[in-house]
């Protein structure tokens, strides 16, 4: 596919923005390395929605990263206060009604990641990382730590069902612009709960009874359906990293098997896409992340 007519379609769908600067300016010729995307994947990215790379983190950082995970786990189960998401306060099927009832203490994120190991940090600077996100972003983006920035843990017990969303019905920016990385830290699969995704749908247009009252899609609706069946699943091996829109519609099952699934989910947007003042997303300072040091390839 012709990378530069791909990256015209979208900018028709999204409107003008960091996002197509960038890929306009990546020639289809450009040789590649371990520090970028190849074209194909930017082009996917821009057509899908999403892309997914395999292998992108060793196993050194994956289990310094499940080290923090358990660390956290355990601290919750000790009473420590720490930031957490537990199913029961979502409310999603399948979870516990209460924190008071049976299993109301299964978490589903460590929030915070960044702040709980420095770990983390080398991940968010790892140069696989900044080269493919500037080749999305532009050499100009900043990391939220109001949003995701998160251990996503789903448990063999107690977890729950994520209805089909996209990640912009709760945040509030100028521009419908960011990008979720999503690290496998082990496999996932369509038994443990790994993510479903539309294809394209990140350029879709909705009516409004589409949507829930939480912006959820509903999924009975016969021009909801017609999306739908165009899911795909995004099964992943540990180390395989998924980068998606913040307007791509994805959904994902409960765990059904024995073994907890564990994933790292960061959110980035370019710097000229600041959130609105006064809302949940302006309310946490952000990390201005360098990128002088990796050569871009254009
Ligand atoms: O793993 C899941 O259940 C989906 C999580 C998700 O889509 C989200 O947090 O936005």
């Amino acid at each position: 596919m012709n990378v530069q007519a791909s990256a015209s379609q979208s900018n028709a769908n999204i409107g003008p923005n960091r996002l197509s600067d960038a890929i306009s300016s990546v020639s289809a010729e450009m040789p590649t390395d371990s520090f970028w995307f190849y074209p194909s994947e930017v082009a996917q990215f821009h057509r899908d929605g999403f892309t997914i790379v395999r292998g992108l983190v060793d196993a050194d950082m994956r289990s310094a990263m499940l080290e923090a995970t358990i660390t956290g786990l355990a601290e919750v189960q000790r009473g420590k206060t720490t930031p957490v998401e537990f199913e029961a306060e979502v409310n999603y099927p399948g979870a516990p009604d209460s924190i008071a009832e049976e299993g109301g203490q299964t978490v589903r994120r460590l929030k915070q990641a960044h702040g709980r190991d420095t770990i983390f940090s080398d991940w968010i600077m790892a140069p696989q990382l900044r080269g493919r996100l500037w080749q999305l972003l532009g050499p100009d983006y900043v990391m939220p730590l109001a949003h995701h920035n998160c251990i996503m843990t789903k448990q063999p017990k107690y977890s729950s069902d994520t209805g089909w969303h996209r990640d912009m019905r709760y945040w509030s920016f100028q521009r419908p612009e960011l990008i979720s990385v999503w690290l496998g830290l082990g496999e996932e699969t369509t038994q443990n709960g790994c993510l479903y995704v539309i294809p394209g749908s990140h350029n879709a247009q909705f009516d409004p009874d589409q949507l829930d009252e939480q912006s959820f899609f509903l999924a009975d609706h016969p021009k909801s359906q017609e999306l739908i069946a165009r899911k795909v699943a995004v099964t992943l091996d540990p180390g395989d990293v998924l980068f998606f829109h913040c307007r791509t519609l994805h959904a994902a099952s409960r765990n059904y098997t024995d073994e907890p699934k564990f994933s790292v989910v960061m959110t980035f947007r370019p710097a000229d896409n600041p959130p609105q003042p006064g809302t949940r997303s302006a309310a946490m300072s952000e990390l201005l992340i360098p990128t002088c040091d990796v050569q871009h390839p254009c």
